[in-house]
Protein backbone atom coordinates (compact mmCIF):
# COMPACT_ATOMS: atom_id res chain seq x y z
CA UNK A 1 0.00 0.00 0.00
CA UNK A 2 1.65 3.25 -1.03
CA UNK A 3 1.29 6.53 1.45
CA UNK A 4 -1.71 9.02 0.12
CA UNK A 5 -0.37 12.65 -0.14
CA UNK A 6 0.86 14.99 2.59
CA UNK A 7 -1.55 16.38 4.80
CA UNK A 8 -0.82 20.42 3.96
CA UNK A 9 -2.33 21.38 7.45
CA UNK A 10 -0.45 18.99 9.15
CA UNK A 11 2.84 20.19 7.59
CA UNK A 12 1.41 23.26 7.99
CA UNK A 13 0.69 22.97 11.91
CA UNK A 14 4.21 21.28 12.11
CA UNK A 15 6.62 23.90 10.54
CA UNK A 16 4.82 26.56 12.45
CA UNK A 17 5.37 24.91 15.33
CA UNK A 18 8.97 24.00 14.45
CA UNK A 19 10.13 27.56 13.78
CA UNK A 20 7.94 29.14 16.89
CA UNK A 21 9.64 26.94 19.69
CA UNK A 22 13.52 26.76 17.94
CA UNK A 23 13.33 30.47 17.82
CA UNK A 24 13.16 30.62 13.91
CA UNK A 25 9.86 32.73 13.17
CA UNK A 26 11.61 34.81 10.78
CA UNK A 27 12.15 31.99 8.41
CA UNK A 28 8.63 30.20 8.75
CA UNK A 29 7.14 31.70 5.01
CA UNK A 30 10.02 31.35 2.57
CA UNK A 31 10.44 27.27 4.39
CA UNK A 32 6.80 26.62 4.01
CA UNK A 33 6.70 28.05 0.38
CA UNK A 34 9.56 25.48 -0.16
CA UNK A 35 7.19 22.84 1.64
CA UNK A 36 3.95 24.07 -0.15
CA UNK A 37 5.78 23.47 -3.74
CA UNK A 38 7.04 20.29 -2.95
CA UNK A 39 4.00 18.90 -1.64
CA UNK A 40 2.06 20.16 -4.95
CA UNK A 41 4.82 18.51 -7.02
CA UNK A 42 5.19 15.06 -5.17
CA UNK A 43 2.67 14.63 -2.41
CA UNK A 44 5.39 15.06 0.05
CA UNK A 45 7.95 16.73 1.30
CA UNK A 46 11.38 16.69 3.00
CA UNK A 47 12.52 17.83 5.93
CA UNK A 48 15.40 19.40 7.03
CA UNK A 49 17.79 18.01 9.33
CA UNK A 50 17.42 20.35 12.09
CA UNK A 51 13.17 19.56 11.67
CA UNK A 52 13.52 15.78 11.63
CA UNK A 53 15.85 16.15 15.08
CA UNK A 54 13.19 18.41 16.47
CA UNK A 55 10.34 16.12 15.58
CA UNK A 56 11.53 13.51 16.98
CA UNK A 57 12.26 14.80 20.04
CA UNK A 58 9.11 16.07 20.69
CA UNK A 59 7.31 12.93 19.60
CA UNK A 60 9.16 11.73 22.43
CA UNK A 61 7.60 14.70 24.64
CA UNK A 62 4.47 13.79 23.19
CA UNK A 63 4.11 10.35 24.56
CA UNK A 64 1.91 10.05 27.21
CA UNK A 65 2.61 6.85 28.36
CA UNK A 66 6.53 7.52 29.04
CA UNK A 67 7.56 8.78 32.63
CA UNK A 68 11.45 9.00 31.11
CA UNK A 69 10.45 12.15 29.09
CA UNK A 70 12.61 14.49 31.31
CA UNK A 71 15.86 14.29 29.24
CA UNK A 72 13.61 14.73 25.69
CA UNK A 73 15.55 17.22 24.00
CA UNK A 74 18.83 15.42 24.38
CA UNK A 75 17.72 12.84 22.39
CA UNK A 76 20.39 11.84 20.14
CA UNK A 77 18.71 11.47 16.31
CA UNK A 78 20.48 9.66 13.30
CA UNK A 79 19.54 10.36 10.30
CA UNK A 80 19.47 7.54 8.19
CA UNK A 81 16.61 8.06 5.65
CA UNK A 82 19.08 7.45 2.47
CA UNK A 83 19.63 3.71 3.92
CA UNK A 84 17.35 1.28 1.99
CA UNK A 85 18.52 -2.10 1.55
CA UNK A 86 17.55 -4.20 4.37
CA UNK A 87 21.17 -5.50 5.05
CA UNK A 88 22.02 -1.84 5.77
CA UNK A 89 19.02 -1.15 8.03
CA UNK A 90 19.72 -4.25 9.87
CA UNK A 91 23.72 -3.53 10.24
CA UNK A 92 22.45 0.20 10.85
CA UNK A 93 20.02 -1.00 13.38
CA UNK A 94 23.40 -2.94 15.20
CA UNK A 95 25.20 -0.15 15.21
CA UNK A 96 22.20 2.16 16.47
CA UNK A 97 22.77 -0.66 19.89
CA UNK A 98 26.53 -0.18 19.63
CA UNK A 99 26.62 3.38 19.59
CA UNK A 100 23.76 4.02 22.60
CA UNK A 101 25.62 1.73 24.85
CA UNK A 102 28.82 3.74 26.16
CA UNK A 103 30.19 1.28 28.01
CA UNK A 104 26.87 1.13 30.06
CA UNK A 105 26.04 5.00 29.95
CA UNK A 106 23.57 4.51 27.68
CA UNK A 107 22.15 7.96 25.77
CA UNK A 108 18.94 7.98 24.45
CA UNK A 109 19.13 7.40 20.72
CA UNK A 110 16.84 7.03 17.74
CA UNK A 111 17.08 5.68 14.11
CA UNK A 112 14.81 7.30 11.57
CA UNK A 113 14.57 5.34 8.12
CA UNK A 114 12.88 6.49 4.86
CA UNK A 115 9.36 7.55 5.69
CA UNK A 116 6.30 6.49 3.41
CA UNK A 117 5.81 8.80 0.32
CA UNK A 118 3.18 8.60 -2.14
CA UNK A 119 4.32 5.51 -4.78
CA UNK A 120 6.74 4.15 -2.17
CA UNK A 121 6.25 2.70 1.36
CA UNK A 122 9.60 2.99 3.70
CA UNK A 123 10.76 -0.17 5.27
CA UNK A 124 9.73 -1.84 8.38
CA UNK A 125 10.93 -3.92 11.14
CA UNK A 126 8.59 -6.29 12.41
CA UNK A 127 10.06 -7.28 15.75
CA UNK A 128 8.54 -5.22 18.85
CA UNK A 129 12.05 -4.45 19.84
CA UNK A 130 15.43 -4.90 18.50
CA UNK A 131 15.89 -7.23 21.59
CA UNK A 132 13.46 -9.68 22.00
CA UNK A 133 13.35 -13.05 23.55
CA UNK A 134 12.61 -15.84 21.85
CA UNK A 135 9.14 -17.51 22.84
CA UNK A 136 8.09 -21.64 22.10
CA UNK A 137 4.87 -23.21 23.15
CA UNK A 138 5.76 -26.82 23.52
CA UNK A 139 3.55 -29.72 21.18
CA UNK A 140 2.36 -30.86 25.36
CA UNK A 141 1.46 -26.93 25.60
CA UNK A 142 4.17 -25.78 28.09
CA UNK A 143 5.97 -22.63 27.43
CA UNK A 144 9.79 -21.50 26.97
CA UNK A 145 10.96 -18.10 26.84
CA UNK A 146 9.25 -14.98 26.66
CA UNK A 147 5.17 -15.66 26.50
CA UNK A 148 4.74 -12.47 24.94
CA UNK A 149 7.00 -13.79 21.91
CA UNK A 150 5.65 -16.49 20.93
CA UNK A 151 3.91 -14.92 17.57
CA UNK A 152 7.09 -13.28 16.25
CA UNK A 153 9.17 -16.32 17.26
CA UNK A 154 6.46 -18.52 15.23
CA UNK A 155 7.19 -16.11 11.96
CA UNK A 156 11.22 -15.96 12.51
CA UNK A 157 10.83 -19.82 12.18
CA UNK A 158 8.93 -19.60 9.03
CA UNK A 159 11.38 -17.69 7.12
CA UNK A 160 14.20 -20.16 7.85
CA UNK A 161 15.48 -19.38 11.22
CA UNK A 162 16.23 -21.95 13.74
CA UNK A 163 15.34 -20.81 17.78
CA UNK A 164 17.65 -23.14 20.13
CA UNK A 165 14.40 -23.75 22.20
CA UNK A 166 16.02 -21.90 25.51
CA UNK A 167 14.71 -19.30 27.52
CA UNK A 168 16.61 -16.26 26.47
CA UNK A 169 17.21 -16.67 22.97
CA UNK A 170 17.45 -13.59 21.12
CA UNK A 171 15.44 -13.24 18.07
CA UNK A 172 16.22 -12.39 14.36
CA UNK A 173 15.90 -9.26 13.23
CA UNK A 174 13.09 -9.01 10.94
CA UNK A 175 13.60 -6.20 8.32
CA UNK A 176 10.55 -5.75 5.57
CA UNK A 177 11.67 -3.32 2.58
CA UNK A 178 9.41 -2.53 -0.61
CA UNK A 179 12.37 -4.20 -3.03
CA UNK A 180 13.39 -6.77 -1.17
CA UNK A 181 10.82 -8.37 0.88
CA UNK A 182 11.15 -9.61 4.23
CA UNK A 183 14.84 -10.54 5.09
CA UNK A 184 15.83 -11.79 9.09
CA UNK A 185 19.03 -10.99 10.51
CA UNK A 186 20.98 -12.39 13.90
CA UNK A 187 21.99 -9.74 16.05
CA UNK A 188 25.60 -9.83 16.35
CA UNK A 189 26.43 -10.73 19.90
CA UNK A 190 28.54 -7.71 19.99
CA UNK A 191 25.24 -5.56 19.70
CA UNK A 192 23.69 -7.46 22.49
CA UNK A 193 24.42 -6.47 26.21
CA UNK A 194 22.60 -8.42 28.50
CA UNK A 195 22.61 -8.68 32.28
CA UNK A 196 22.75 -11.76 34.81
CA UNK A 197 20.02 -11.13 37.49
CA UNK A 198 21.58 -11.80 41.33
CA UNK A 199 20.81 -10.70 44.70
CA UNK A 200 22.39 -8.59 47.00
CA UNK A 201 22.13 -10.93 49.93
CA UNK A 202 20.75 -14.39 48.33
CA UNK A 203 23.34 -15.77 46.17
CA UNK A 204 20.71 -18.59 45.19
CA UNK A 205 18.98 -16.58 43.11
CA UNK A 206 21.59 -16.25 40.43
CA UNK A 207 20.95 -20.01 40.49
CA UNK A 208 17.29 -19.22 39.04
CA UNK A 209 19.67 -18.46 35.77
CA UNK A 210 17.45 -14.78 35.05
CA UNK A 211 18.45 -12.19 32.72
CA UNK A 212 17.22 -8.90 30.81
CA UNK A 213 18.85 -7.12 27.58
CA UNK A 214 19.93 -3.97 28.98
CA UNK A 215 18.31 -1.92 26.50
CA UNK A 216 14.70 -1.61 25.56
CA UNK A 217 14.58 -0.15 21.65
CA UNK A 218 11.25 -0.41 20.69
CA UNK A 219 11.51 -0.87 17.17
CA UNK A 220 7.53 -1.31 15.53
CA UNK A 221 6.22 2.27 16.52
CA UNK A 222 5.44 4.69 13.43
CA UNK A 223 6.89 8.21 13.88
CA UNK A 224 4.67 11.27 12.51
CA UNK A 225 5.92 14.40 11.98
CA UNK A 226 4.26 17.04 10.24
CA UNK A 227 2.25 14.53 7.75
CA UNK A 228 5.38 12.24 7.33
CA UNK A 229 5.27 9.16 8.27
CA UNK A 230 8.61 7.17 9.07
CA UNK A 231 7.34 3.08 9.54
CA UNK A 232 11.00 2.52 10.86
CA UNK A 233 12.24 4.28 13.50
CA UNK A 234 13.63 2.72 16.42
CA UNK A 235 14.23 4.42 19.73
CA UNK A 236 15.61 3.72 23.37
CA UNK A 237 16.01 4.90 26.55
CA UNK A 238 16.95 3.17 29.58
CA UNK A 239 15.15 0.75 31.96
CA UNK A 240 13.42 1.26 34.49
CA UNK A 241 13.62 -1.48 37.06
CA UNK A 242 9.83 -2.01 37.63
CA UNK A 243 9.61 -3.21 33.56
CA UNK A 244 11.72 -6.10 34.33
CA UNK A 245 11.38 -7.03 37.57
CA UNK A 246 6.97 -6.33 38.23
CA UNK A 247 6.25 -7.34 34.38
CA UNK A 248 9.02 -9.13 32.00
CA UNK A 249 9.97 -11.43 34.72
CA UNK A 250 6.78 -11.17 36.38
CA UNK A 251 3.71 -11.32 34.46
CA UNK A 252 2.00 -15.28 34.55
CA UNK A 253 1.88 -15.68 30.96
CA UNK A 254 5.99 -14.68 30.58
CA UNK A 255 8.64 -15.57 33.01
CA UNK A 256 6.40 -15.79 36.27
CA UNK A 257 9.48 -16.47 38.44
CA UNK A 258 7.45 -15.18 41.70
CA UNK A 259 6.65 -18.39 42.76
CA UNK A 260 10.14 -20.05 42.15
CA UNK A 261 11.59 -16.62 43.61
CA UNK A 262 9.45 -17.13 46.80
CA UNK A 263 10.15 -20.39 47.25
CA UNK A 264 13.84 -20.21 47.29
CA UNK A 265 13.16 -17.45 49.71
CA UNK A 266 11.40 -19.92 52.29
CA UNK A 267 8.56 -18.02 52.18
CA UNK A 268 5.06 -18.81 53.64
CA UNK A 269 2.90 -19.46 50.27
CA UNK A 270 -0.02 -21.42 51.62
CA UNK A 271 -2.58 -18.36 51.58
CA UNK A 272 -2.23 -14.67 49.77
CA UNK A 273 -2.92 -13.05 53.05
CA UNK A 274 0.91 -14.08 53.59
CA UNK A 275 1.87 -11.23 50.91
CA UNK A 276 4.56 -14.10 49.88
CA UNK A 277 3.95 -12.45 46.49
CA UNK A 278 5.09 -8.88 47.32
CA UNK A 279 7.47 -9.91 49.83
CA UNK A 280 9.07 -11.72 46.70
CA UNK A 281 8.73 -9.13 44.25
CA UNK A 282 10.43 -6.12 46.29
CA UNK A 283 13.59 -8.33 46.51
CA UNK A 284 13.11 -9.36 43.02
CA UNK A 285 13.05 -5.35 42.12
CA UNK A 286 15.55 -4.98 44.41
CA UNK A 287 17.47 -8.19 42.22
CA UNK A 288 17.28 -6.59 39.22
CA UNK A 289 18.94 -2.83 40.28
CA UNK A 290 21.99 -4.47 42.09
CA UNK A 291 22.43 -6.56 38.69
CA UNK A 292 22.55 -3.33 36.63
CA UNK A 293 24.48 -1.33 39.07
CA UNK A 294 26.71 -4.14 39.30
CA UNK A 295 26.99 -4.42 35.60
CA UNK A 296 27.96 -0.75 34.97
CA UNK A 297 24.73 -0.45 32.78
CA UNK A 298 22.11 2.72 32.92
CA UNK A 299 18.87 1.87 35.19
CA UNK A 300 16.54 3.93 37.05
CA UNK A 301 13.88 3.11 40.03
CA UNK A 302 10.45 3.82 40.35
CA UNK A 303 10.95 6.43 43.22
CA UNK A 304 13.42 8.75 41.30
CA UNK A 305 11.94 8.37 38.04
CA UNK A 306 8.76 9.63 39.74
CA UNK A 307 10.51 12.85 40.71
CA UNK A 308 11.65 13.20 37.20
CA UNK A 309 8.64 12.93 35.77
CA UNK A 310 7.32 15.72 38.19
CA UNK A 311 10.28 17.91 37.48
CA UNK A 312 9.58 17.52 33.83
CA UNK A 313 5.99 18.45 33.98
CA UNK A 314 6.97 21.87 36.07
CA UNK A 315 9.52 22.45 33.31
CA UNK A 316 6.66 21.92 30.89
CA UNK A 317 4.09 23.84 32.49
CA UNK A 318 6.98 26.94 33.04
CA UNK A 319 7.47 26.90 29.23
CA UNK A 320 3.67 27.06 28.62
CA UNK A 321 2.85 23.91 27.32
CA UNK A 322 0.23 20.84 27.53
CA UNK A 323 2.39 17.90 29.00
CA UNK A 324 -0.20 14.46 28.11
CA UNK A 325 0.01 11.54 30.89
CA UNK A 326 -1.66 8.49 31.01
CA UNK A 327 -1.80 8.12 34.35
CA UNK A 328 -2.37 4.13 33.92
CA UNK A 329 0.81 4.08 31.94
CA UNK A 330 3.03 6.29 34.58
CA UNK A 331 2.10 4.77 37.61
CA UNK A 332 4.64 2.07 38.25
CA UNK A 333 3.32 -1.24 39.29
CA UNK A 334 4.73 -1.46 42.29
CA UNK A 335 4.09 0.55 45.40
CA UNK A 336 2.54 3.01 43.23
CA UNK A 337 0.78 5.35 46.20
CA UNK A 338 4.43 5.56 47.31
CA UNK A 339 5.43 7.37 44.57
CA UNK A 340 4.16 11.21 43.87
CA UNK A 341 2.97 10.39 40.35
CA UNK A 342 0.05 8.56 41.47
CA UNK A 343 -1.58 11.63 43.49
CA UNK A 344 -2.76 13.79 41.02
CA UNK A 345 -4.59 13.55 37.47
CA UNK A 346 -2.66 14.27 33.87
CA UNK A 347 -3.81 16.33 30.41
CA UNK A 348 -4.35 13.58 27.99
CA UNK A 349 -4.25 15.95 25.20
CA UNK A 350 -2.85 13.62 22.00
CA UNK A 351 -0.41 15.85 20.35
CA UNK A 352 2.05 15.61 17.31
CA UNK A 353 4.76 14.82 16.70
CA UNK A 354 4.15 11.29 18.10
CA UNK A 355 4.68 7.34 18.02
CA UNK A 356 1.86 5.49 17.08
CA UNK A 357 1.48 1.57 17.09
CA UNK A 358 -0.16 0.37 13.95
CA UNK A 359 -2.35 -2.55 14.21
CA UNK A 360 -1.03 -4.29 11.38
CA UNK A 361 2.24 -3.72 12.80
CA UNK A 362 1.32 -6.92 15.34
CA UNK A 363 3.01 -10.00 14.30
C1 LIG B 1 6.82 4.04 27.49
C2 LIG B 1 10.43 4.75 30.63
C3 LIG B 1 13.02 6.78 27.09
C4 LIG B 1 9.10 6.78 24.23
C5 LIG B 1 7.62 3.99 28.61
C6 LIG B 1 7.33 3.22 29.79
C7 LIG B 1 8.33 3.42 30.66
C8 LIG B 1 9.26 4.31 30.05
C9 LIG B 1 8.46 2.83 32.07
C10 LIG B 1 6.10 2.33 30.00
C11 LIG B 1 6.44 1.00 29.41
C12 LIG B 1 5.52 -0.11 29.77
O1 LIG B 1 4.77 0.01 30.74
O2 LIG B 1 5.60 -1.11 29.06
C13 LIG B 1 11.44 5.38 29.94
C14 LIG B 1 12.74 5.65 30.49
C15 LIG B 1 13.47 6.21 29.52
C16 LIG B 1 12.62 6.31 28.34
C17 LIG B 1 13.19 5.34 31.91
C18 LIG B 1 14.90 6.64 29.69
C19 LIG B 1 15.46 7.62 29.02
C20 LIG B 1 12.19 6.91 25.98
C21 LIG B 1 12.61 7.40 24.69
C22 LIG B 1 11.51 7.42 23.89
C23 LIG B 1 10.39 6.93 24.68
C24 LIG B 1 14.04 7.79 24.33
C25 LIG B 1 11.37 7.85 22.46
C26 LIG B 1 12.24 8.61 21.82
C27 LIG B 1 8.17 6.01 24.86
C28 LIG B 1 6.92 5.61 24.24
C29 LIG B 1 6.26 4.80 25.18
C30 LIG B 1 7.13 4.75 26.35
C31 LIG B 1 6.43 5.98 22.83
C32 LIG B 1 4.91 4.08 25.01
C33 LIG B 1 5.18 2.72 24.42
C34 LIG B 1 3.90 1.97 24.12
O3 LIG B 1 2.87 2.56 23.84
O4 LIG B 1 3.98 0.72 24.17
N1 LIG B 1 8.80 4.65 28.79
N2 LIG B 1 11.40 5.80 28.64
N3 LIG B 1 10.85 6.63 25.94
N4 LIG B 1 8.26 5.51 26.13
FE1 LIG B 1 9.74 5.83 27.44
N1 LIG C 1 8.23 -2.26 28.91
C1 LIG C 1 9.07 -2.57 27.79
C2 LIG C 1 9.78 -1.36 27.23
C3 LIG C 1 8.86 -0.18 26.97
C4 LIG C 1 9.60 1.13 26.87
N2 LIG C 1 10.44 1.41 28.04
C5 LIG C 1 11.53 2.18 28.00
N3 LIG C 1 11.77 2.78 26.82
N4 LIG C 1 12.25 2.29 29.04
C6 LIG C 1 10.10 -3.62 28.22
O1 LIG C 1 10.91 -4.08 27.42
O2 LIG C 1 10.11 -3.97 29.39
N5 LIG C 1 12.90 3.42 26.47
O3 LIG C 1 12.94 3.89 25.32
O4 LIG C 1 13.81 3.55 27.28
Amino acid sequence: PHAPAVDRAEARKFTEDFHRETGAAAALEDRWQEIARQIDTTGTYVHTGAELTWGARVAWRNSARCIGRLYWNSLVVRDRREVHGTDDIAAECFQHLRATWRGGRIRPTITVFAPDAPGRRGPRIWNEQLIRYAGYVHPDGTLAGDGRNTGITTYATELGWHGRGGRFDVLPLIVDSPHEGVRWYPLPSDAVREVAIGHPEIPEVADLGLRWHAVPAISNMRLEIGGISYGAAPFNGWYLETEIGARNLVDADRYNVLPLLAHLMGLDMSSERTLWRDRALVELNRAVLHSFDAAGATITDHHVESERFLRHLRREEDAGRVCPADWSWIVPPVSGGLTPVYHRYYDEADLRPAFVLDEDGAR
